[in-house]
């Protein structure tokens, strides 16, 4: 006799058969449970099983061409694990639609709903994808902090927490910390939550988010970092393809293979090519969300927008004229999903910038110490996973593809 798990997504009461679709992360499958084949204590059961119950199943599986999978359970007992109350304030059957905030604030019942597990799936297929082509390429994992003291990307997004006699900040990047181990690990990366106090109410946009981020040595320009950028990229979307393409499949996504080299368009030809189609923008402005998407029709699925002005750019960013960086961002159907600079590791420069960025030098004095001692020019970027699953799965809101979304309004579940 074997055992399977999973939670009960349909009863079809037959009289004296009962039919049961059970789901399971693994796979949905149908289970058959027949008065004559069962104790009196199952059959009682099964008779009171409600929609969405958890239960345990001990039987054989039988060849059914009908059923799901070809198969079908055939329970000889079954035990009630937890039994779910009356009614479901969501069916994650997906039979009757629900609205994404119905759905987000019964997040525990929709990610037993077969198209919330298969944005999931695909969320860990790019993590995996991500980690497995870094450690491959001789990439060391680090564990940046949470709490940390200044700014790395500009005041105005921190969440500040009171922190013993001193005011913290939530991180907003890991950046300072992975610039801090490539000087001396040469190749690092890491996967962290990062918090931004922003006050958007935007699809794209949420005040929690995971950042996947790299962090290079020993490179010449930012050329260097992103051969690494694309490659990495490519594996990501490739794994995807090849490792989930039934839940592709299953959200109707057509997913492009990605062709490298990506397409590299400077900042310049992008404020150009949106004058020419009568944008008002000029050298020096950030590009809109639906300018980023004008973009995309213009230069194609995925570019990189390369050679930023430098005002646009956070203070550590190496400058390669008096007017621009070597800074870049990733375009992915019209979406930025990453971003990334080279990074200046002149200390006398490094105090230069951040004065010019209206910054305090002395708040960043062990930040600047670090480039005094043997620091090679170093450089990297960073993807938004969340950003990334989205523009994979092909999905319109942020929050339909992070577990338990942190914006403006939702602080629970
Ligand atoms: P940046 O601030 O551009 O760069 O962030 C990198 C990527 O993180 C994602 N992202 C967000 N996603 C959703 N909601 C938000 N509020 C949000 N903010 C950022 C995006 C973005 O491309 N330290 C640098 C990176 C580097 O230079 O290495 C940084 O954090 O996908």
């Amino acid at each position: 006799m074997e055992t399977q798990v999973g939670w009960v997504e349909e009863i079809r009461d037959v009289g004296k058969i009962v039919f049961l679709v059970i789901f399971h992360p693994k796979g949905k499958f149908q289970a058959i449970v027949k008065k004559e084949n069962v104790d009196e204590k199952t059959w009682k059961d099964v008779k009171e099983l409600t929609r969405q119950s958890a239960v345990k199943l001990h039987g054989y599986w039988q060849e059914n061409e009908q059923a799901l999978q070809g198969k079908e359970f055939v329970v000889e007992k079954l035990e009630i694990e937890a039994l779910a109350e009356k009614p479901l304030p969501l069916d994650p059957s997906g039979k009757t639609p629900a609205m994404l905030d119905t759905k987000l604030n019964w997040r525990f019942l929709d990610l037993r709903n077969q198209e919330t597990l298969a944005i999931f799936k695909i969320q860990n297929k790019i993590i995996q994808g991500f980690r497995e082509w870094l450690i491959n390429n001789g990439f060391l994992e680090i564990q940046p902090p949470g709490i940390i003291a200044s700014a790395s990307e500009g005041g105005a997004e921190l969440f500040p927490l009171p922190y013993f006699e001193r005011q913290a900040y939530l991180a907003q990047s890991p950046q300072l910390y992975k610039q801090m181990a490539a000087i001396s690990w040469h190749k690092v990366f890491c996967i962290m939550p990062v918090w931004r106090a922003e006050k958007f109410d935007q699809p794209t946009h949420l005040n929690e988010i995971r950042q996947m981020d790299v962090e290079i040595a020993f490179i010449k320009d930012d050329e260097d970092v992103l051969k690494v950028l694309e490659q990495l990229l490519k594996h990501i979307v490739d794994k995807v393809r090849n490792e989930a393409e039934e839940q592709l499949k299953l959200l109707n996504v057509e997913l492009e293979e990605i062709k490298l080299p990506i397409k590299r368009v400077t900042y310049k030809e992008a404020i150009e090519a949106l004058q020419k189609k009568g944008e008002q923008i000029e050298f020096g402005d950030d590009f809109s969300k639906s300018q980023e998407k004008m973009l995309a029709d213009i230069f194609g699925n995925v570019f990189i927008l390369k050679d930023w002005p430098l005002s646009l750019k956070p203070f550590y960013a190496m400058p390669k004229n008096e007017e621009v960086a070597m800074a870049f961002d990733v375009i992915f159907n019209g979406l930025e999903i990453s971003s990334g600079t080279v990074r200046i590791n002149d200390p006398k420069l490094l105090e230069e910038r951040i004065k010019a960025n209206g910054l305090n030098p002395k708040n960043f004095e062990t930040y600047i110490n670090a480039f005094r001692y043997g620091a090679p020019r170093h450089g990297g970027f960073s993807f938004g996973l969340e950003r990334l699953t989205m523009v994979i799965t092909k999905r319109q809101n942020i929050r339909e593809v992070t577990m338990w979304p942190r914006d403006r309004k939702r602080l629970e579940p």
